[in-house]
């Protein structure tokens, strides 16, 4: 699906984006799920290839002829199946979509949510230069936003904060390196502490708790950690390590929304904040995230946006549009409460495959 605008990271930049879409057919009713594996391993070691391997020849297979009644059954069929979280989540989203719709609930309900609405902010790409960018945080404000993430990288880190900084000097600003530094090089980024930022997001490698631990001895601004954060476990020890203090859940990093809601607990029970993460979803991952931001731990704005912020043109029915609040509605129809658009999907689709 090709982007509104290019998106660029410490780990690269696209125009169009892979996803898969899954369809579970059971009881006459269809459930829809979203992997958020993108065409390269440039965030994570998934790719839509890998999740379309791992999901035809494994998690598939076993689930079909299962009787499945809840997400704790789903879990034990996938947990025989190592890694793969992206994969395993855009099944149990299915699922999850399948349970609301058989139930008549919402996933928010289903979930315990409790709000209605949910407070999002946008993220932005690393840009040509301080002046596009400063007036790029100038659009999206004029159209809403009230929090703003941008991306940063070796070379293109304070100057670029202090930039946006500058020129909003009261603005929910955060940063994201997508763990381009090391704990050597992140010594760069120790003047971020006086720009009164809510927080700066994984700036180490994914799999280095202990440098991120280290790291955040020397700064007063909270970390936050995503791609380190793959489990409950990897969430309880980063807590325990003092890797960060602020943790981003995201369905597709940890395994499905089941472990999302985990993470949730768990950080909520020890008073660490979490907020919802975005991995450029169709409206079928938005409408997840939204019921996951439900959540009352959800305590920071989430890299939830409008529809039009990344699509022209997308697969749901539905388009998400931003309230005057900086919030975004969360559906309440049964399951996700998004319908696919058929003709979106035909344009669209690349390959398709159907398992008995
Ligand atoms: C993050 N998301 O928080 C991710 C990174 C990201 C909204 O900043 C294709 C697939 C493109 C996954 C771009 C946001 C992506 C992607 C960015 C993930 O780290
Ligand atoms: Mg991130």
């Amino acid at each position: 699906m090709p982007l509104v605008s290019p998106f660029e990271t410490s780990f690269g930049r696209i125009i169009t984006r892979d996803s898969i879409l899954l369809e579970i057919f059971a009881e006459g009713l269809i459930g829809i799920g979203e992997c958020v594996a993108d065409r390269d391993p440039g965030y994570a070691y998934e790719t839509s290839g890998t999740a379309w391997h791992i999901l035809k020849d494994f998690l598939i297979p076993a689930l079909l002829g299962h009787d499945v009644h809840d997400a704790i059954d789903l879990l034990q069929i996938v947990l025989g199946i190592k890694g793969h979280a992206m994969a395993k989540a855009g099944l149990e989203m299915a699922f999850w979509d399948l349970l609301g719709k058989k139930t008549g609930h919402s996933l928010r309900d289903l979930l315990g949510g409790t709000r209605n609405r949910v407070p999002v902010g946008v993220s932005i790409g690393l840009q040509e230069s301080h002046e596009k960018l400063v007036a790029t945080v100038e659009d999206y404000l004029a159209l809403g936003y009230q929090r703003v993430k941008i991306k940063i990288k070796p070379g293109r880190d304070v100057d670029d904060t202090l930039a946006v900084r500058s020129a909003f000097p009261d603005l929910p600003l955060q940063v994201d390196a997508n763990s381009a530094f090391t704990l050597e090089s992140a010594e760069a980024l120790i003047p971020l502490d006086d720009l009164n930022l809510l927080l700066i997001e994984q700036p180490l490698a994914e799999d280095d708790l202990w440098d991120h631990s280290r790291l955040q001895r020397k700064f007063r601004t909270p970390l936050c950690l995503d791609e380190s954060i793959i489990s409950p476990r990897h969430a309880r020890q980063a807590l325990e390590m003092d890797a960060c203090r602020i943790v981003n859940i995201k369905v597709g990093r940890v395994g499905g929304i089941s472990q999302g809601v985990a993470i949730h607990d768990l950080c909520q029970a020890q008073d660490t904040p979490v907020w919802c993460g975005g991995m450029l979803e169709t409206g079928v991952g938005r409408a997840a995230n939204l019921a996951l931001a439900s959540l009352p731990n959800f305590k920071l704005p989430g890299d939830i946006s409008a529809t039009d912020r990344y699509y022209e043109r997308d697969i749901t029915e539905q388009c998400f549009t931003l309230n005057s609040d900086s919030t975004i509605s969360v559906p309440d129809s049964p399951g996700l409460g998004v319908s696919l658009d058929a003709k979106a999907i035909a344009k669209f689709s690349l390959r398709n495959l159907r398992l008995k």
